[in-house]
């Protein structure tokens, strides 16, 4: 994917032109890390275009700003207008979401209070992440020799920029010894996730995702996968998972807003159940796209329509009826 270098990005509550979307090369974020960010996505659905689970990225990055002590003047309202309208100005159909909080220009030095608190919100269209045969036929990874975040040194609940440091070092690890993806341990050994993703397993039936105090990102496809598992009758635990629980599992798959639900066919060259899309996975794939592209009633409330807030309204009664 390369950008196409065109369309309009929200840089503090305004609209600019994609190539005058630029910061100074002293901004903080660029020595030192202090951004936080979100990834979301808009799909197109037959009564328009939707964002998945709006309020939940919104909801995690204004968390994700707390624990950095960043105060950005907008509220869970206000991100989700300034989404919807760069969105909008767009005139995207589908595409991936990209707002990101980082601390600007005035000063450097560690401290980073002295600069202001800036926004901006990219969206392009973004297809397949690990690429369009492996959401069928699966994708080989390895476990990384890098371990994810360790607990008290950088909070993995929070979606930050300096968080990718690590999550770059295990993915250029797997891309140079051969593989799509790498599985990072935490710090005791037990698995953690992917560079980018949560990572779910199968056995006899039951499901298995390592918990939040594995130093993984608390997941919003992660979320959905277990409610929508659960909608199917499958039991889902979340459990710290040893490393060679997978290597022996039925199946194996990735989960993230970019990856969206991903097969994994083998794992440091070890194939995973029959080293294809297991049933399982395909079943939760198909549960999930169907939600996404809307082709089944949104009982949980997950879609907000862009162009269309009549039905962005209709479907969350009808979600908060179901539930009561
Ligand atoms: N773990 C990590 C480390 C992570 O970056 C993501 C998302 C997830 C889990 C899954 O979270 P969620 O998207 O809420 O289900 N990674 C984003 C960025 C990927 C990138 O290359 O950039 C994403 O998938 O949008």
């Amino acid at each position: 994917m390369s950008f196409p270098g065109t369309g309009l990005i929200w840089m503090n509550g305004k609209l600019v032109e994609w190539k005058d979307a630029t910061i100074h090369i002293a901004s903080h974020v660029v020595h030192y890390g202090s951004g936080v960010f979100e990834g979301a996505r808009c799909y197109a659905t037959p009564k328009g275009s939707a964002v998945f689970r709006l309020d939940e990225h919104m909801v995690r990055l204004v968390n994700s700003a707390k624990i950095y002590r960043m105060e950005y003047p907008l509220d869970l309202n206000g991100w989700r207008d300034a989404v919807l309208e760069t969105v909008r100005a767009n005139k995207m159909k589908a595409c991936y979401i990209r707002p990101l909080v980082y601390r600007g220009y005035d000063t450097l030095g560690v401290n980073p209070f002295p600069n202001p608190v800036n926004a901006a919100i990219m969206v392009w269209e973004w297809g397949a992440y690990l690429g369009a045969d492996a959401l069928e036929q699966g994708t080989d990874v390895k476990v990384s020799s890098w371990s994810r975040l360790a607990p008290n040194t950088l909070p993995a609940m929070a979606k930050a920029t300096a968080n990718y440091a690590n999550s770059q070092l295990i993915k250029m690890e797997a891309l140079a010894d051969g593989y799509s993806e790498g599985i990072a341990l935490d710090v005791y050994g037990n698995v953690s996730e992917g560079s980018g993703q949560n990572i779910f397993m199968v056995r006899d039936n039951v499901i298995y995702t390592p918990p939040l105090s594995a130093s993984v990102l608390g997941g919003i496809t992660r979320d959905s996968i277990v409610t929508l598992a659960r909608d199917l009758g499958y039991t889902v635990t979340e459990t710290n998972i040893p490393r060679e629980a997978l290597y022996i599992a039925d199946e194996c798959f990735f989960t993230g807003t970019a990856a969206e639900v991903t097969p994994i066919r083998s794992i440091d060259k070890i194939k995973i159940g029959s080293g294809k899309r297991g049933p399982v996975t395909a079943a939760l794939q198909s549960a999930f796209f169907a939600v996404v592209n809307g082709d089944v009633p949104d009982t949980h409330g997950w879609l907000t329509y862009v162009y269309a807030d009549e039905a962005h309204l209709r479907d969350r009664a009808q979600a908060s009826a179901t539930k009561a």
